[in-house]
Formats: C-alpha cells, sequence, structure tokens
C-alpha cells in the first residue's frame, strides 16, 4: 500500500451525486493520477501542465480520440500525505460525468466508492477513527444542529475530550461523555412520528401543515391515503421522520385493508404516536379504545378542525395522555403540536458549540467498556481501550 492507499495505479471516484445539476467533480487519485488524466486532458494553454505547481487550475477539454467530450477544469495537487491527486470538474448531469469516468477506467484508473473514497481521505489527513466517523456522517446530516455538531466532532471536540481522558482516566468524565449519547444518536437517527387515527380526521392535512408544503393528496373522501408517505422535517434541531398513513378502521376493499394494516405496523413501530381525532365530532369508541391502547407510549391526541367548533368531549381519553387542540387547515394551534412533540425528544438544548458528543455505537461501547474497567479499578485497560478509540482505521 502507498500512502494514499493505492496497491495498483490511480483510482478516479466521482465525488458528486450522479444526478442532474451544475457541476459534477471526479478526483483521480494515487501515482500515476496525472499521467492517466493527460492521456484525455487537453489543457488551453500549452506546458506540461503536469510538471507545474501543484494547486494551480488549468481550463480545457477532455476528449476521446478526435471527440471532445466535455469542457473541463483540472486542478492538480499532491495530497499532504505526497500523494498524486487530480480533481476534474466537469458539467453536471450523468452523461458528462459518466463518460469521463469511462474514460479514466478504460485508461486504467479503478472505479473508487465514495465511502472508500473518504477513507482514503481520512488517512490521507491523518484523522483518527472518531474523527473519520463524523467525516462518513457529515453527508447524510439531516439537521443543521446535526452538521454542526459532526463538524465540531471532525475538528477533534470528541477526540481531544478521549485523549484527554487517557491522560487521566476517570469514571465522572467518561460518564458525562456517555450521557452526551442520547443527543447524538437524536441528532442522526430520526426519531419516527406516526399520525394514525379515522379516515377523514385530516391526518394529511397536518402532515403537509407540519411539513411546511403540500406534499400528500387531501381530499374530503374518505380513505384518500391508501398507503403511507413519510418526509424528514427538523423540530428543534433534531430530525424527525413524520409518517402519514391511512385511515385506521376502514373496510372498504383489500387495497384500503392493506392500508389499515401497513397504518397499525407503522404505528407499532413509531417512537411517537399522534393520534388524531376529529374534534368538531363526538369521539367514536374505537378513538377513545385507541387512546387508552397508547398507555405507556410516547404519544399525543390531537383535537383536529378546531376551527368548526369544539364539539368533542375529550373526558374519556387518558387523563395523563398530552393532547393539543388545533387546526391544521389554518394552522392554529400547531407550535403547541410541535413543542408537545419537542418535549418527547433529548433535552440538552442549546448544544454549546464544540462540545464533544458520543454519535456512533462503537464508540458509546468503547466508552461504556472504559467505564466498567475504571469501576473494576484496571485503570490501565481503561486507558488501552480509551486510545483504541482513536486509533486510525487502518491500523486497527
Ligand atoms: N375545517 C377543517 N377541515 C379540515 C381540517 N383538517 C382537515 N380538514 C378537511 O378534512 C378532509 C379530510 O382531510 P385529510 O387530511 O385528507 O384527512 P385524512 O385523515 O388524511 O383522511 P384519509 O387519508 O382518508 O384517512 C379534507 O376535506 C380537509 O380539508 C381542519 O383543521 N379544519
Ligand atoms: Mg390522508
Amino acid at each position: 500500500m502507498t500512502a494514499n492507499g493505492t496497491s495498483s495505479g490511480p483510482a478516479a471516484c466521482l465525488l458528486t451525486p450522479a444526478a442532474s445539476g451544475g457541476i459534477a467533480v471526479i478526483e483521480v487519485r494515487g501515482t500515476g493520477a496525472a499521467a492517466l488524466v493527460s492521456r484525455f486532458f487537453r489543457p488551453r494553454r500549452k506546458g506540461d501542465w503536469t510538471a507545474d505547481t501543484p494547486g494551480h487550475l488549468y481550463y480545457g477539454h477532455i476528449v476521446d480520440g478526435g471527440e471532445r467530450i466535455d469542457e473541463v477544469i483540472v486542478r492538480h495537487r499532491s495530497s499532504r500525505m505526497g500523494g498524486e491527486a487530480v480533481e476534474v470538474n466537469c458539467h453536471g448531469g450523468v452523461v458528462a460525468a459518466g463518460e469521463i469516468m469511462r474514460l479514466f477506467e478504460q485508461g486504467g484508473a479503478r472505479e473508487m466508492s465514495a465511502e472508500a473514497f473518504v477513507r482514503e481521505a481520512s488517512r490521507d489527513m491523518g484523522l483518527d477513527a472518531v474523527r473519520t466517523e463524523a467525516l462518513e456522517r457529515l453527508p447524510s446530516a439531516q439537521t443543521k444542529l446535526a452538521a454542526r455538531m459532526l463538524c465540531d466532532q471532525l475538528n477533534g471536540a470528541l477526540s481531544q475530550a478521549v485523549a484527554r481522558l487517557a491522560e487521566n482516566p476517570n469514571r465522572s468524565t467518561v460518564n458525562d461523555l456517555l450521557r452526551s449519547a442520547e443527543f447524538g444518536r437524536a441528532l442522526l437517527e430520526p426519531r419516527c412520528v406516526a399520525l394514525l387515527g379515522r379516515p377523514n380526521v385530516g391526518k394529511s392535512t397536518l402532515f403537509n401543515a407540519l411539513v411546511g408544503h403540500h406534499r400528500t393528496i387531501v381530499s374530503a373522501t374518505p380513505g384518500t391515503t391508501r398507503d403511507y408517505v413519510d418526509e424528514t422535517i427538523a423540530l428543534g434541531g433534531y430530525p424527525v421522520e413524520l409518517i402519514d398513513t391511512a385511515g385506521l378502521w376502514q373496510t372498504d376493499g383489500p387495497v384500503e385493508a392493506r392500508g389499515v394494516e401497513a397504518a397499525r405496523e407503522v404505528g407499532r413501530r413509531a417512537g411517537i404516536v399522534v393520534l388524531v381525532l376529529d374534534g368538531s365530532r363526538s369521539l367514536l369508541p374505537d378513538e377513545v379504545r385507541a387512546a387508552h391502547e397508547l398507555a405507556d407510549r410516547d404519544a399525543i391526541a390531537v383535537l383536529n378542525k378546531a376551527d368548526l367548533g369544539s364539539k368533542a368531549d375529550p373526558a374519556p381519553l387518558p387523563a395523563d395522555l398530552p393532547r393539543c387542540t388545533l387546526s391544521a387547515s389554518t394552522g392554529e394551534g400547531l407550535k403547541e403540536l410541535e413543542a408537545e412533540i419537542r418535549r418527547l425528544l433529548p433535552q440538552p438544548d442549546p448544544y454549546p458549540p464544540g462540545s464533544p458528543v458520543v454519535f456512533t455505537g462503537r464508540q458509546y461501547s468503547g466508552l461504556d467498556r472504559a467505564a466498567k474497567l475504571l469501576e473494576a479499578g484496571q485503570t490501565d485497560s481503561a486507558r488501552d481501550m480509551l486510545l483504541g478509540l482513536l486509533r486510525p482505521p487502518s491500523e486497527s
């Protein structure tokens, strides 16, 4: 293996999604990267661009024989560990980038997945295992707070805390770090919130109001939603997977029955259930029963259609089931529902910027193991466990 992880010449990776967009970026890395690209790249400026100072940008074309494939900007650089890398910025979309990738592979480059690329980049940058985990998760962060937390960990917040702890292993600091895991997990794994209720009570209208834009079909015909629809939204910085389901207790036909079964399944799996009721009419026995079945669950009852007047008597609902009266159509009372959901999410908020946060199962179990070793008085083993948490993946 060379410093940039290649044992068999350069590798090419499409760094941007294979989808329509303004530009696409391909990186070719490893020994021989510039030589490979120069077989297909014709810079407008004369001279040997590969011999020039790394970091310079070159405008030109990628050609296949005599045929121009795309207009590109190429950056030749050497990586921090001395490896070679060439970045090719071409037009976005699947065709141009796909053609250039095909040419580079024909020229002898291995195709590298984005995940493998991140691993190599992290090795190149000399990142420890914890910082590598942050780098791997950043592209899929779903809220601003999650991205901010991961950036802090990429910059070393948790790594430094673990390294300091290894110098002076103590239970109180390990426990502080372990406590941060609930926050880290809630930022990276969306809590699932299912909207359940009879047909026509306004589940889809409420879903749309929460999502903030029109997403599902709302109609006065009961049974409009026949499957379920989900969307991830941010509540107080936490990602929440909101699920709109088919109305319960409808028996019209096989499609509806499947929808009802899917809704029940979603209800069983959901972390939080929002039972939507039509507050403009009396509650039905099924609805009251469903509310009682939610004991011991994180759940909220919503009395919807408040704009039509509140005619439902909430007395038969369980007293300890949080409830909100709102109008999904007008948006009145929506903030109170969001606050109720927010109360069921972890509390450390606001997040002090730069704080160490445990955000993977690997980190949690390593720290948990270190805590147990410290409890058993095995300080040296606890120290080894902590240092092991930081060891770069390639050395593990
Ligand atoms: N006045 C009023 N009408 C509402 C409100 N919420 C929903 N509606 C109406 O109630 C009807 C049913 O709304 P949907 O959101 O489709 O109800 P649903 O629970 O998703 O129905 P299914 O998908 O059939 O189970 C539509 O005509 C909505 O416009 C509300 O807060 N006030
Ligand atoms: Mg619906």
